[in-house]
């Protein structure tokens, strides 16, 4: 028995300030049609697809700002992408900063079916950076200012796309092994993690090196702990005079890269993922209601920081 679905991550170079959305969405086109050529049945765009990473600057202007977001899915800009991959008998996951009619401002990415259908929408939990203009480092990291943590009942959950268990992560969620193992509790079967990723972090510039292992280990770990199928998908390249990490992958629930980006511009990585693979370790090793004993982890919800020992 098999459950093949053949993923391909969209890795996307760097998209500056001024190009228009539907400039960005021609990229993202062209990719889209790469990935049908390579037999694709899910294409996974990175975080913030549509724009620049805009956090980077520290911007009054709010008319500016909004600029930035998307008040509507699909939006005029957008409908293209819909139109293609429903032409095309495609899904696509997407990653787009949201503002709700209401006012409120997500780090979002949404899951599109092969018939064109938003089928799962997911806001990011984990936002990293700082929320004041910090003057002292050389860009800005501005994602606690221009978003807002989704409320507790929206968090991680999963959605049924392409005979399978699939859920999202964005960025900085993968590196917090709860992130996986919320959706792992849910029986997630394959995770799309989209990213813009600075090599250059200004508060510990001795991690700069360590930046791709970084991103391999956390996706692999999340991978093979949950026994699940992680896609992980880069915005690259030097964007607006900031470096950022390529090296978008695929990865199998043994926790093995099975394909690897090689440059840092717009590229299509592909893998026949088998769903099924990740039942051994489901069943066996990450078996959770066989072996895990939450009543030694309540820590885990209860503290938000460390609590040192007496
Ligand atoms: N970007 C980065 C990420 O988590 C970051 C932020 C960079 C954190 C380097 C730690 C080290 O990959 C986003 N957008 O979350």
């Amino acid at each position: 028995m098999s459950r093949i679905v053949n993923v391909a991550a969209a890795q996307v170079g760097p998209i500056a300030r001024q190009t228009s959305k539907a400039a960005v969405v021609e990229r993202l086109l062209a990719l889209m049609r790469e990935a049908d050529r390579r037999g694709s049945d899910v294409v996974v765009f990175p975080e913030l697809a549509l724009t620049t990473f805009f956090p980077r600057w520290y911007i009054q202007d709010d008319e500016e700002l909004d600029h930035f977001y998307e008040s509507e899915m699909p939006s005029p800009e957008t409908q293209p992408l819909f139109d293609e991959a429903a032409k095309l008998g495609m899904g696509f996951v997407l990653g787009y900063a949201e503002l709700t009619p209401e006012g409120h401002r997500y780090n979002v990415s949404i899951w599109v079916d092969e018939t064109g259908e938003i089928v799962h929408k997911y806001r990011k939990v984990h936002l990293p950076g700082h929320h004041e203009h910090e003057t002292w480092r050389p860009f800005q990291h501005l994602e606690k200012r221009y978003f807002e943590v989704p409320e507790s009942h929206e968090g991680f959950r999963v959605g049924k796309a392409h005979n399978g268990i699939v859920g999202m992560l964005i960025c900085n969620d993968r590196r917090w092994p709860e992130s996986y193992r919320v959706l792992g509790l849910q029986g997630v079967e394959l995770i799309a993690i989209g990213y813009n990723t600075p090599i250059h972090n200004p508060p510990s510039p001795e991690h700069d090196r360590h930046s791709w292992f970084h991103n391999e280990l956390v996706m692999s770990a999340g991978a093979y702990q949950n026994g699940t199928w992680v896609v992980g998908v880069a915005r690259a390249g030097d964007e607006e005079g900031v470096p950022m990490i390529g090296g978008s992958c695929i990865i199998a629930p043994s926790g093995e890269v099975v394909a690897r980006a090689r440059t840092e511009g717009d590229e299509i990585i592909t893998a026949a993922c088998d769903l099924d693979d990740t039942r051994s370790y489901k069943d066996w090793v990450f078996n959770f209601d066989a072996h895990r004993v939450p009543q030694h982890y309540d820590s885990i919800t209860a503290q938000r920081g460390v609590i040192l020992p007496d």
